[in-house]
């Protein structure tokens, strides 16, 4: 297996990241405040234009078509998983059809092979992997969202085709993908006149250093800007990212850990470990050079005292400082 690990991020290294594309501008408005009686007013304030995002089922229902630059998409996870919603920015000329028709069907029989420890056999079919599948912008998007809670997650968006997309799996170990949770948008070059959030907290996160934050934080409503200092590829194929849980008493943490490698024949498979709350988060943002908007995405939270971590989605989180157990005080 160590082999076969060492083999997979060489074939990963070897490959090209064109992340390079350039992010415009977007003109501002004002904000609405939000606050809720009852709750400490930490100053969260919202977005009038949203974007609703909807699954049932095995479904990602969203518009089709949305204007750019600073987008708040309302997650609403109705369903009976755990989902995220992965926003893939497509080279240009790709739609979701050719992701459904050239990448999904690839992971899937990449992982089917993985799960029965064929790893050869694996790394052969992710080398079928199209070169454009490569060139696909991960633009963040809501981190991993217990059944019945909503998110709401402010990015930045260029114009172009995107794909929405979640790969948890199910207790078959099958992709949430393959079984139809992938959607397409179209962002124009309308501009939505957003305004860039102002947050609360902030927490940071780079390949060298981890998951770093301020770990005094107040209970109340809060909207958490996530700065990626960086982005990389790691061996699942994906980068980094900054997701919320509230962990109570029977939370194993080490299983946790191994939950978050989807390349792990156990990880992302439903039913998610017990004693987790997924609260959301900020998917894999590209941390594009020169371009500051692309380093930042924002969620909101709702932080009741209790037992929490931030944790990426990689493989094994807490051997690279991506897993922060904190705590949230009482009043
Ligand atoms: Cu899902």
């Amino acid at each position: 297996m160590r082999n076969s690990n060492q083999l997979l991020i060489r074939s990963v290294q070897k490959m090209l990241w064109l992340c390079c594309l350039t992010l415009l501008f977007a003109c501002e408005t004002e904000p609405v405040i939000q606050e809720e009686l009852g709750e400490a007013n930490l100053g969260v304030k919202k977005n009038h234009n949203v974007v609703d995002v909807l699954t049932t089922h095995m479904n990602i229902e969203v518009e089709s078509t949305i204007p750019s630059g600073w987008t708040t998409f309302r997650y609403d996870n109705r369903s009976h998983n755990p989902h995220f919603v992965l926003i893939d920015k497509l080279p240009e000329g790709k739609t979701v059809e050719d992701s459904k028709a050239e990448v999904v069907p690839v992971f899937q029989e990449g992982m089917d092979y993985i799960a029965t420890g064929d790893w050869d056999n694996a790394l052969a079919k992710f080398g079928e992997l199209p070169a454009w599948g490569y060139e696909i912008i991960y633009s963040g998007g809501t981190g991993l969202l217990s059944p019945n809670h909503t998110s709401e997650i402010t990015v930045y968006l260029e114009p172009g085709n995107y794909a929405l997309e979640c790969y948890v799996k199910d207790s078959q170990g099958v992709f949430h993908t393959t079984k139809g949770m992938i959607s397409g948008m179209v962002v124009t070059s309308e501009e939505s006149g957003n305004t860039e959030p102002k947050p609360t907290m902030e927490v940071k996160i780079s390949s060298k250093a981890g998951i770093e934050f301020d770990e005094k934080i107040r209970p109340g409503k809060h909207l958490v800007k996530v700065f990626f200092e960086d982005q990389t590829v790691y061996s699942h194929f994906v980068g980094h990212d900054v997701h919320l849980v509230r962990l109570d008493e029977s939370a194993d943490l080490d299983e946790l850990n191994s939950w978050m490698n989807w390349s792990n024949p156990v990880g992302f498979k439903t039913p998610a470990p017990e004693g987790v709350e997924f609260l959301g988060g900020m998917q894999d943002l590209p941390a594009l050079e020169g371009n500051p908007n692309s380093h930042v995405g924002y969620f909101d939270a709702h932080l009741k005292p209790g037992t929490y971590a931030f944790i990426a989605e990689v493989p094994d989180p807490m051997g690279k400082n991506m897993f922060k157990v904190f705590t949230v005080p009482g009043k």
